[in-house]
């Protein structure tokens, strides 16, 4: 058991320290530009937010998904973004970022800051990486280093 323990301690360590550099070239700032920027959950892994909601790394980095994308066209958090359906889940941005009338505005508090739901990735079929199952049960203890 201590065995299995070290071997994923020392696994864990590693893969975080092979994805750090993919992480450089996201911008932590941008989530004060939509609406519960730090409330989205990774549908990837329970019980942790999504540090970069417009990347497909989930703490920042990488290629950009859908709404990331949509997110660069549009230079902010605009009606039509919030309009859009960045990931085909057939639920708004604005739904999804608890601002379903599109009103919200950087500084203010959106309509609703519960039941928010990631916009770049389709909630009933999040294709993980890692099911989100198994990360719970091996890397759930990680959510303690949430920042
Ligand atoms: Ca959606």
């Amino acid at each position: 058991m201590m065995l299995n323990v070290l071997s994923f301690a020392v696994w864990s360590l590693t893969l975080m320290t092979v994805l750090a550099p993919l992480a450089v070239d996201s911008y932590p700032s941008n989530r004060d530009r939509i609406p519960n920027g730090y409330r989205v959950p990774d549908p990837c892994r329970p019980g942790r937010t999504a540090q970069g909601v417009g990347h497909v790394l989930a703490d920042g980095g990488g290629a950009r998904n859908g709404f990331g994308q949509a997110f660069a066209a549009a230079g902010g958090w605009t009606s039509a973004l919030c309009n859009a359906d960045s990931d085909g889940d057939g639920i708004s941005n604005g739904a999804e970022l608890g601002d379903p009338n599109c009103n919200w505005s950087q500084g203010q508090t959106p309509e609703s800051t519960s039941g928010i739901t990631h916009p770049g990735i389709n909630n009933d079929n999040p294709n993980c990486f890692v099911p989100p199952w198994l990360w719970k049960l091996f890397l759930g203890w990680t959510v303690i280093f949430e920042p």
